[in-house]
């Protein structure tokens, strides 16, 4: 099997730990590619130069130009600024937007046949505009958000119950904005419905109550780490939830994993790049999953998209 190519657009906090990741896992070929001059090439020579311990043995390469990221099988975009405390995530549209442009433009010219995973936010936009740009099949350009939330959620549960992480599945759709819908009906440990464990520990009442505190912790984690840090935002999780999507596609395993998607019908959303449940595999996006919301659910899924459609039109 020929070895696989992974590029990376953006060398900042993010961009150095996918490059780790990609290392450590030996997934291909890694090159990050950065505007900054010496940026790139410093992490890739420092994560190069660990090799001997860590055993991983891949060509890493950091660069200023495009050229390089000919062949890429995956290409991860990071770049753009982060939140400030305060800032929500659309206060980046602006600038992120004109980053967006020129990386999508090097990315269409020098690797047109790569699956584009976009973590810059705010996200549901950034992808929206990469597609465009691109021109690629809506397939081949999806976005990074829902596996982060859903993994933040399942955090959270596991913490108030007190069992392994390992055995909470909770997952989160819509958009990555403070209307995202954390999935209440089918947070689960092994099977067993979390609600159902709240009730038993507190009581109905108190049950639904401690749940919806951490639907909302769920919906502000990020500008909760965003305060802590003060300089910037998550940058460990991002990293881990886009590599988990990456490994699914460079290995087809076709993982079912909430996927920034577009949406031509599916969950009533037409026209728009939403977070779904969607089967990844060597082509990309190969299925989305489709299941009855129930009313609530339906309602919180047509506010989260109202809002992403709001962002999107404000797109230049
Ligand atoms: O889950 C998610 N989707 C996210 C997204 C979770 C957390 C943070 N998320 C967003 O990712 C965040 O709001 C930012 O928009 C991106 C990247 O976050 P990161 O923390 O890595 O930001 P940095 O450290 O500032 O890195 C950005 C890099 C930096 O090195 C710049 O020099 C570079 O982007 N940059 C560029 N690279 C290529 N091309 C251009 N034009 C460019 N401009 C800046």
């Amino acid at each position: 099997m020929a070895r696989k190519k992974i590029s990376l657009i953006g060398g900042g906090q993010i961009g150095g730990v996918l490059a780790q990741l990609c290392a450590l896992r030996e997934l291909g070929d890694v090159v990050l590619f950065d505007i900054v001059e010496g940026l790139p090439q410093g992490k890739m020579l420092d994560i190069a130069e660990v090799g001997p311990v860590d055993r991983y043995d891949v060509n890493l390469k950091g660069t200023n130009s495009y050229e390089d990221i000919k062949g890429s099988d995956v290409v991860i975009v990071t770049a753009g600024l982060p939140r400030k405390p305060g800032m929500s995530r659309d206060d980046l549209i602006e600038v992120n937007s004109k980053i967006m442009t020129s990386v999508a433009e090097g990315i269409k010219t020098f690797a047109p046949d790569s699956i584009i995973i976009v973590i810059s936010n705010p996200l549901d936009a950034m992808v929206t505009l990469c597609q465009k740009i691109t021109g690629f099949p809506y397939n081949r350009v999806i976005g990074q958000a829902g596996v982060l939330d859903s993994a933040r959620f399942a955090s959270f549960i596991a913490w108030e119950l007190g069992v392994s992480v390992k055995d909470v599945t909770a997952m989160t759709l819509g958009g990555h904005g403070d209307d995202m819908v954390p999935l209440v009906r089918y947070a689960s440990v092994n099977g067993i419905p979390v609600t159902e464990l709240l009730e038993q520990k507190y009581g109905a009442e108190k049950g639904k109550e401690v749940m919806e505190a951490m639907v909302k912790r769920t919906r502000g984690a990020g500008g909760e780490v965003v305060a802590l840090l003060k300089t910037g935002s998550a940058f460990y999780s991002p990293a881990s939830s886009a590599i988990a999507m990456a490994e699914s596609i460079l290995k087809d395993q076709k993982r079912v994993l909430p996927t920034c998607c577009f949406l031509q019908g599916e969950f009533g959303v037409n026209g728009f790049y939403v977070g779904v449940p969607a089967v990844l595999g060597e082509k990309g996006v190969e299925n989305i999953i489709q299941f009855k919301l129930d009313a609530t659910e339906q309602a919180m899924m047509d506010k989260s998209v109202a809002a992403v459609k709001e962002l999107v039109s404000t797109l230049k």
